[in-house]
C-alpha cells in the first residue's frame, strides 16, 4: 500500500515548480479546474481561450512568420538551443508538473522531458542541414536544384499522455524550419503546457526572436476549431484518437492544408519459440503495464507461439503481481493512475467485452486503492487470454490490458499482427535471425515501427515516429521528418543565353 499525497501537497509542489519556471500564480488561478489523476482533486485553475482568442493567436503567429522565415536557419537553431538549455535546467520541475497532471511515475516524467531535450539537440543540428538536392539538368547551361523553404503557421494538437514531448517534437523542428506554432494541448494537462510555453517564451526573449512565434491556446476543440479550419494554418500536426483524426482530416483536406496525424495504436508483440524469455518478459511488462497502459505505443496484443505460451503467461502474471501500483509520487511505484473516470469505464467495458468474446482474465483488471483515493482510478494491469483475435482486440483501449493469443506458424502470427486497423508499433522476440528478418521485411509487420527483441514502446527520437492505416500515416520527430514542416521549391536556372525547351519541344 503506497502513501498518498494530499491534493494540497501535490498542488503545492506544482506551484513551487511553476514559481521556479517563472509562471505567475495568476496564470494558474482561473475558472477552469485542473485536476490531478493522483487523487482526483483540483490542483489549480486556468482561463479558457475563446474562438476569438484562437483566431487572434493564429493571426499573431502568421504575422510573426513573415519575419521569422527570413532569419537564417542556423540562427533559428540558436533559439531552439536556448530552449533546450532551459529544459535541461528545469527538467525536474517540468517532470513534477507532468507527474501531477498526467500521473506518470517520476522516471517516466523525466524521460518525457529528456525526449524534449533530445529532439532539441537533433533540431539544432538539423538547422544546418536543411539540404536540398541539385541534379543534372537535361539542358546545357542549366542548373536544376531543389530548395526547402519555411511553410507557415503549424497548428499542434497534443494528447494528455505525452503532454510535453510531442509538442517539442513538432515545435523544435517547426522553429528551425522557419515556421511559427499555435499549440492546443489536451485539456487535462494545461499546467504542463503553460510551463513548457513559459520556458520557450524565456528563450525567445533572451535570443531576441519574435515574441509571437509561439502561441498557446487553452481551448476545447470547439473553441480551437480554427486551428483545423483556418487557411493560415498550413500544417496541422495532431495526436489523439482515431475518432478525432476522422473528424479533422477531411476538414484539413478540403482546404488543401497539410495534416500530420498520430492517431491510435494497437500494438502487438510476437514471441517466437526461440525467444529469450527473460528478456521478453521484461520487455513485455514495461511495454504493457508501464505508463498504466496509456502510451500510444503500449503493448496491447501478445501473439505467442503455442509451445511457450503457458510458461510465458504464467511468468507475466507473476511479474504483474509484483508491480507496485499507486501514487506515482511514492517511492517505488511503477504503475500510476488512469487519467480519469471515462478511462476507467472504458477499461471495464473492454474487460467485459473480452470475457463475452470468450476471454479468460488471467490476472488483474480490478480497481484498486479506492479507499485511499476515492476520486482517482487505479487498476491492476490485466492479462487476458483470448481464444482468437476477436473484436475487442481490434480496438485500442487506453488502459493496461494485455490480450494474449497463440500461433503455430510465423506467417499466421504476422497476419494477426497486421489484421487490426491500426498500424503504429510492433515487435518480435526471437533469436532466429531469419524470423526477425521476415518480420521486418516488406511482407512482414505493416506498422510504422517494427522492433526486434525490444518492446513496442519507448522509441528514441532519432527515428521517425508514426504509423500506418488508422494511425494516420504521419511521421514526426527524427530522421527526415523536418521536411513536412517545409515547402519544397524546384528551381531551374538558365545561364546558357539560349532557350532550349525541355523534352526537345520546339516553339517560337
Ligand atoms: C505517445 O504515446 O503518444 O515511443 C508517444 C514511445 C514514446 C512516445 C510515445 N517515445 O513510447
Amino acid at each position: 500500500m503506497t502513501n498518498f499525497p494530499t491534493t494540497d501537497e501535490i498542488a503545492r509542489n506544482v506551484r513551487e515548480a511553476l514559481d521556479r519556471i517563472g509562471v505567475s500564480a495568476e496564470a494558474t488561478t482561473g475558472p477552469v479546474a485542473v485536476h490531478t489523476p493522483i487523487t482526483g482533486g483540483q490542483i489549480a485553475g486556468t482561463f479558457a481561450n475563446t474562438a476569438e482568442d484562437v483566431d487572434a493567436a493564429i493571426g499573431r503567429a502568421d504575422a510573426a512568420f513573415r519575419g521569422w522565415r527570413e532569419v537564417p536557419a542556423p540562427v533559428r537553431g540558436a533559439l531552439v538551443k536556448r530552449w533546450g538549455e532551459l529544459l535541461v535546467e528545469y527538467k525536474q520541475d517540468l517532470a513534477v508538473i507532468v507527474t501531477a497532471e498526467a500521473g506518470k511515475i517520476p522516471s517516466e516524467a523525466a524521460g518525457e522531458v529528456q525526449e524534449m531535450i533530445d529532439i532539441v539537440d537533433l533540431a539544432v543540428g538539423q538547422s544546418r542541414q536543411l539540404y536540398g538536392k541539385t541534379m543534372p539538368s537535361e539542358r546545357p547551361g542549366h542548373r536544376l536544384a531543389e530548395t526547402w523553404h519555411p511553410l507557415g503557421v503549424v497548428g499542434i494538437i497534443t494528447a494528455f499522455n505525452f503532454p510535453v514531448a510531442v509538442y517539442a517534437w513538432n515545435t523544435a523542428l517547426a522553429l528551425i524550419a522557419g515556421d511559427t506554432v499555435v499549440w492546443k494541448p489536451a485539456e487535462a494537462v494545461r499546467l504542463s503546457a503553460i510551463a513548457t510555453d513559459a520556458l520557450l517564451a524565456r528563450a525567445v526573449e533572451e535570443v531576441g526572436a519574435p515574441a509571437d512565434l509561439h502561441q498557446l491556446v487553452l481551448a476545447d476543440r470547439h473553441a480551437a476549431a480554427a486551428i483545423v479550419e483556418d487557411d493560415r494554418v498550413r500544417l496541422v500536426s495532431a495526436t489523439g484518437s482515431v475518432r478525432m483524426g476522422r473528424e479533422i482530416a477531411p476538414t484539413i483536406a478540403a482546404r488543401f492544408g497539410r495534416a500530420l496525424l498520430e492517431l491510435g495504436g494497437n500494438n502487438a508483440a510476437i514471441v517466437a519459440p526461440s525467444a529469450d524469455l527473460d528478456l521478453a518478459l521484461r520487455g513485455i511488462v514495461f511495454a504493457a503495464a508501464g505508463t498504466a497502459g496509456q502510451r500510444c505505443t503500449t503493448l496491447r496484443r501478445l501473439i505467442v507461439h503455442t509451445s511457450v505460451a503457458d510458461e510465458l503467461v504464467e511468468r507475466i502474471a507473476k511479474a504483474y503481481g509484483t508491480l507496485a501500483i499507486g501514487a506515482p509520487t511514492s517511492e517505488g511505484t511503477l504503475v500510476g493512475p488512469l487519467i480519469n473516470r471515462a478511462s476507467f469505464d472504458a477499461q471495464q467495458q473492454a474487460l467485459r467485452d473480452a470475457v463475452e468474446q470468450g476471454g479468460t482474465v488471467v490476472c488483474g483488471g480490478e480497481r484498486v486503492l479506492e479507499d485511499a483515493a476515492a476520486d482517482a482510478f487505479y487498476v491492476q494491469p490485466a492479462v487476458v487470454r483470448m481464444p482468437a483475435q476477436s473484436q475487442v482486440m481490434h480496438e485500442e483501449t487506453f488502459a493496461p490490458i494485455l490480450y494474449v493469443v497463440t500461433y503455430d506458424e510465423l506467417a499466421d502470427a504476422i497476419a494477426l499482427n497486421n489484421e487490426v486497423p491500426q498500424g503504429l508499433s510492433s515487435a518480435i522476440f526471437t533469436q532466429d535471425q531469419a524470423e526477425a528478418e521476415r518480420f521486418l521485411s516488406a511482407s512482414g509487420s505493416d506498422c510504422g515501427i517494427s522492433n526486434v527483441n525490444i518492446g513496442t514502446s519507448g522509441a528514441e527520437i532519432g527515428g521517425a515516429f508514426g504509423g500506418e492505416k488508422e494511425t494516420g500515416g504521419g511521421r514526426e520527430s527524427g530522421s527526415d521528418s523536418w521536411k513536412i514542416y517545409m515547402r519544397q521549391a524546384t528551381n531551374t536556372i538558365n545561364y546558357s543565353g539560349e532557350l532550349p525547351l525541355a523534352q526537345g519541344v520546339e516553339f517560337i
